[in-house]
């Protein structure tokens, strides 16, 4: 699949390049994010290989990401800024309700823009060099990638409002304690544990992943008696999938995995 920037990168990992590897290539300005890369993120979420099960991204260099590139917020009238925002919101859309669970490998900066499209993921593993921040509010600017409908589900609207108001820093341990990463790893082993992540993921059936990214949520927005009766649908039609009549058999007959303690 062409890609149509040099600041981000696809390469297909695991035994069956089941595994779609996307890393922000452009550590020389901490991967800040442009126009293009944003567009170019967008496209690789679209034309995603039919084999991948999993995705994990990165960033190169010693930061994942320091959001929006400021070099390019010129001058917009509102209509313009309306649609710039659009386009982030398309783009980290086709990362949340992609084709595959997605596994944000985090270090350095994760800040702004960038913990906006982290938390487009579906789940983040901080190595403890990350620290997350929205400067946003320093900037005299708001979030615009989707980060106040999406940080407040993770962590609370007065935790990310406390974030903006006053440039608070959470440093890795603070952050995976109140949501902003679920896991939290030695420095310089995130891309490592994400891979792990991603390719236990990519074992599961298929259809239960698509339940995850796409009902899971829904179910979690509506009222519970709408969110009982969608979790019903959902596991009817899991459950039919002729792969997963296999896996219980497989458990029956003492072929598949116990639950472990550890
Ligand atoms: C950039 C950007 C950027 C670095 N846009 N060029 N984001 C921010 O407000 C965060 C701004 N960045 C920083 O606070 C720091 O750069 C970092 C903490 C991320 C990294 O610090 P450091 O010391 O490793 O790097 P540096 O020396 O600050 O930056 C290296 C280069 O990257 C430098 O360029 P150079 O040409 O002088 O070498 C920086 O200018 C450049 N650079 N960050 C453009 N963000 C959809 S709305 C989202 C709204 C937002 O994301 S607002 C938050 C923006």
């Amino acid at each position: 699949m062409p890609i149509h920037s040099n600041d981000i990168s696809l390469s297909l990992q695991g035994e069956s390049s089941e595994i779609a590897v996307i890393t922000l290539t452009r550590p020389a300005k901490r991967n800040a994010l442009n126009d293009g890369l944003i567009l170019a993120l967008r496209d690789i979420f679209q034309g995603m290989p039919s084999g991948v099960r999993a995705a994990v991204i990165h960033g190169a260099g010693d930061h994942f990401c320091a959001g929006l590139d400021l070099s390019e917020l010129q001058e917009r009238d509102a209509g313009q800024g309306l649609h710039h925002s659009r386009m982030w919101h398309a783009a980290l859309d086709c990362v949340q309700q992609g084709p595959v669970p997605v596994v944000a490998a985090l270090h350095g900066a994760v800040v702004g823009g960038g913990l906006e499209l982290a938390s487009a993921c579906h789940i983040r593993v901080a190595d403890t060099s990350s620290f997350f921040a929205l400067p946003e509010g320093s900037r005299g600017i708001f979030v615009g990638g989707g980060g106040s409908v999406r940080i407040p589900r993770l962590i609370g609207a007065a935790r990310m409002a406390d974030m903006m108001f006053t440039g608070r820093v959470y440093k890795a341990e603070e952050g995976e304690r109140i949501g902003l990463a679920q896991y939290l790893v030695p420095e310089g082993t995130a891309l490592d544990k994400a891979m792990e992540l991603a390719t236990r993921i990519a074992s599961n059936a298929p259809l239960t992943n698509y339940a995850l990214m796409h009902a899971l949520p829904r179910i979690a927005e509506q009222p519970a008696d709408q969110g009982f009766f969608t979790e019903a649908l959902m596991a009817a039609i899991v459950q039919n999938a002729p792969e997963a009549k296999e896996r219980v058999r497989a458990f029956l007959e003492g072929r598949a995995n116990k639950v472990k303690r550890d």
